[in-house]
């Protein structure tokens, strides 16, 4: 847990540096199955494993995952796919620029 959790913040770290020319976008998914403390570091993990996203925030309380992606290489679709895949169907719930 430990090794997956410094995976997940070198992930961001190095996704936000990397982004500038990209073009970026930001969606907010309302997620479902957040049942329990460790749901948020699998939908993350499952969507930040999509390439081309650069930063997944998920909020526990709020069951939604706010991603940042290149939208050149991904779309919400496939992030969503890829938290359902992993048991949390995700809905698109706001488009951001
Ligand atoms: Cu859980």
């Amino acid at each position: 847990m430990k090794k997956l959790l410094s995976a997940l913040v070198l992930a961001s770290t190095v996704g936000s540096a990397s982004t500038a020319l990209a073009a970026e976008r930001t969606v907010i998914f309302a997620v479902d199955n957040m049942t329990c403390a460790s749901c948020p570091y699998i939908v993350k993990s499952s969507m930040a494993a999509v390439p081309g996203v650069a930063k997944v925030a998920v909020a526990f309380e709020a069951k939604t995952a706010t991603v940042n992606f290149d939208n050149g290489r991904t779309n919400a679709e496939a992030i969503a796919a890829a938290s359902a895949n992993a048991g949390h169907p995700a809905h698109l719930r706001q488009q951001g620029s």
